[in-house]
């Protein structure tokens, strides 16, 4: 016995109990607990059979990611599993909330297995670079067949207790008391003299396997699998479940899951699950920080922005008033969400009622008087400052005491929008990202008087709505925004230079964004840029440098606003998002190029990457210097999250960490010297040339 896990008897059925908290994670001391409760239950000859349970919100949630690049302690999670295995008397896992990684390797080393209905069982260790490394490659193939289980490792996904039963990797599922209920379940096996069920026992039939099975499966997958470490090595793992013996396999196993622990795509993805955990830690808030009611929302403004987010609210029962300046534009915004919706039904996630049902927590109005008992409002109109102070001043006299009054501004003053109500306290940025439905990345701006209370609630419902929340102090364009400048920027000047459009997206979609900087302009709509750019100039806070953003503002003076006008800096086929490259285009690019004296030459794609990538990270620290953000993982999460950075580098600052500020601040003083600072592109964050000078990491901030 040990201070995690316990063991008692009822009857001929002994019980072992971990309780573990938070999730029961595989710990050394819950590993040495199991091994020592089972050989007890070896010993004890009233024992006829186990049940292995757990405590608290959930089964075993996996190995304990913390111990992982720590040295390792016997015995070893394989070890346990083998150890359940081999017991002569029959285990039962009982299994509530999540079974996952080595929750559920465990489980399969358990010779029965029993499910509330509410449980999930799952091999979730792709998400963090890895691969299972406790069997769960050579069993679960053993026990629900090849594809399946190639299927469940691939997608990480968890899979709910009664598909599980159907797919036969859980053998009964019940419905209330899951002691009582596996305790009976064995009892019968017991009675049935039913046989020990020893997954490793099982050799699957090779010819089973339809021929070139994994070729198709990686290419079905590729998408899926683009820069990732883990997956081919899954499918290799999987496969000498198939083709070697249980030993091999497992040795086979053991060596892949080896590699994968050391990857850097592993170290980024572990990096990314803590990070994510720590993002919801904001400094002030404690447990006991009270919290107000959200149970009623308004979305003022309510264009595909606002739709997009109201579904996010009414998704979860949550009843949304949508604002507009007149019926027909509600019923704009009312089209995309029904049509967004209907998508769902269309793809069999929802059902016409459960459609109809949705549809009725919208509550159209142009009444701003409607608003008088709502929890909280969101704005989200356009960027236009004087608009939304009129807003706010509104709200501020219709809304009730305590209610929270939100706008989606991703990049103007939110203290001045504040300033205008009499109840700053109340006043926070919640900055969605577009589609606004499907975009994790919640960018809460705390403004300077935004109370903890209101802080805390808008956390909470983040993690309710199913986003990330990552709370940004204000500044032009807050964290995401601000970082995304001079990584446009320098595409831009790239162009200039010499550098073709389509190499710049190669490179980027080569380091592993979903698309490179100019697709993306071309996708979200270059004249959205040109009109900041704009309005900057007239307020004086732009650079006075004609080459920034010059190539995107002549497109947009031809109507040449990207995908949504049929071109952009590329051309696209009518219906077809394909991007064609376009001699017009890089007719214009030498012209201009000419025209400012600036000859152009070939780029490599390594400028191209680090002129793109490195201005991003620069930013990053003097936003973290000015406590603009948290940490430097709540930026990695941003951008994770809100602009497709690949998770497998971690996140801009962890890849910094990776690369190592001092090569990163050197190359960076280098573009001050050979590429010209006029307008301070190339001045270093004084954060990032401290951590070079002190040979430090982000990660040790
Ligand atoms: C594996 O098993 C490898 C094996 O195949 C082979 C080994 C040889 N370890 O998410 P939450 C912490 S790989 C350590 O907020 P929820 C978490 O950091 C593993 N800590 O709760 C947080 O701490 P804090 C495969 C862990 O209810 C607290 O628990 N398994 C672990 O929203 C609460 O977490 C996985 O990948 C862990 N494994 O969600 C499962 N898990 O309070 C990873 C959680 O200090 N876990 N913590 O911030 C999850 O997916 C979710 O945590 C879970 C609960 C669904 C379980």
């Amino acid at each position: 016995m040990n201070e995690v896990v316990f063991s008692k008897a009822e009857g001929r059925i002994g019980i072992i109990e971990i309780n573990s908290p938070p999730v029961n994670a595989l710990s050394h001391a819950v590993r040495d607990g199991i091994v020592r409760a089972l050989q007890t239950a070896r010993n004890d000859k009233d024992v006829e059979a186990i049940v292995l349970i757990c405590a608290g919100r959930t089964f075993i949630a996996g190995a304990d990611i913390r111990e992982f690049g720590l040295p390792p302690k016997a015995p070893h999670l394989p070890e346990v599993v083998a150890a359940l295995e081999a017991s002569p008397k029959p285990v039962v896992a009982a299994i509530h909330g999540t079974a996952l990684g080595g929750g559920f390797e465990i489980a399969l080393g358990c010779h029965y297995r029993v499910a509330g209905v509410a449980a999930k069982v799952g091999l979730p260790e792709v998400k963090l670079g890895l691969i299972p490394g406790a069997g769960g490659t050579q069993r679960l193939p053993r026990l629900i067949g090849v594809e399946g289980a190639l299927q469940m490792i691939m997608s990480g996904n968890p899979i709910a207790a009664k598909k599980a039963a159907e797919m036969g990797a859980v053998d009964h599922v019940v419905l209330d008391d899951l002691l009582k209920e596996t305790i009976d379940f064995t009892g019968k096996l017991l009675d049935e003299c039913a046989p020990l069920r020893r997954l490793c026992d099982i050799q699957i039939d090779p010819g089973s396997v339809p021929e070139n099975y994994y070729d198709e499966f990686r290419l079905a997958n590729a998408r899926r699998m683009r820069g990732y470490f883990a997956p081919e090595r899954i499918i290799s793992a999987v496969q000498a479940a198939v083709e070697m013996n249980f030993e091999d396999g497992m040795r086979r196993e053991r060596e892949l899951f080896i590699e994968c622990l050391h990857s850097p795509e592993s170290i980024a993805l572990r990096h990314v699950f803590f990070a994510e955990r720590k993002a919801g830690k904001v400094d002030g808030l404690t447990k006991d920080t009270p919290l107000r009611d959200t149970k009623s929302v308004a979305l003022i403004g309510t264009g595909t922005m606002g739709g997009g987010i109201a579904m996010n609210f009414a998704s979860k029962g949550i009843p949304v008033h949508m604002v507009d300046v007149d019926d027909a534009a509600i019923e704009r915004g009312m089209a995309v969400v029904r049509s967004n919706y209907m998508r769902g039904v269309k793809k069999g996630r929802m059902s016409e009622a459960q459609f109809d049902t949705l549809m009725q927590l919208f509550i159209p109005t142009t009444n701003y008087e409607d608003l008088a008992g709502v929890d909280l409002v969101i704005e989200a109109v356009f960027e236009n400052m004087a608009v939304k102070k009129d807003i706010f001043r509104r709200l501020d006299q219709v809304c009730k005491p305590g209610a929270i009054l939100a706008s989606n501004t991703s990049t103007l003053d939110l203290n001045e929008i504040a300033a205008v109500t009499s109840r700053p306290q109340d006043v926070v940025g919640l900055h969605f990202f577009s589609p606004a439905n499907i975009m994790r990345l919640l960018e809460i701006v705390r403004g300077a008087e935004t109370s903890l209370e209101v802080l805390a609630t808008v956390m909470g419902l983040a993690k309710k709505i199913g986003k990330v929340g990552v709370v940004s102090g204000v500044c032009h364009g807050f964290i995401g925004n601000r970082m995304l400048e001079g990584y446009i920027r320098e595409a831009g000047l790239m162009l200039l230079e010499g550098a073709k459009p389509e190499q710049i997206d190669r490179v980027l979609y080569e380091f592993g964004m979903p698309m490179g900087p100019i697709a993306m302009g071309d996708l979200a709509g270059i004249d959205v840029g040109a009109k900041v750019r704009e309005e900057r100039r007239r307020k004086g806070t732009f650079p006075a440098d004609e080459r920034f953003g010059l190539v995107a503002d002549k497109l947009v003076a031809m109507g040449r606003c990207g995908q949504k006008t049929g071109a952009g800096v590329y051309r696209y086929e009518e219906g077809s998002r394909a991007a064609i490259p376009d001699p017009e285009v890089q007719t214009l690019i030498q012209n201009e190029a000419a025209r400012l004296g600036i000859s152009q030459r070939h780029l490599s794609d390594e400028e191209i990457l680090t002129r793109c990538i490195y201005p991003l990270i620069n930013e990053g620290a003097k936003i973290l210097d000015e406590g603009i953000a948290q940490r430097a993982s709540d930026i990695d999460i941003v951008w994770i999250n809100g602009y497709g950075f690949p998770p497998y580098r971690g996140g801009p600052m962890h890849y910094a960490d990776h690369v190592g500020p001092g090569k990163i601040y050197e190359q960076i003083c280098r573009y001050r010297d050979t590429l010209g600072n006029e307008f301070g592109y190339w001045e270093s964050a004084p954060l990032l040339e401290k951590l070079a000078s002190d040979r430090r990491k982000f990660a040790d901030l």
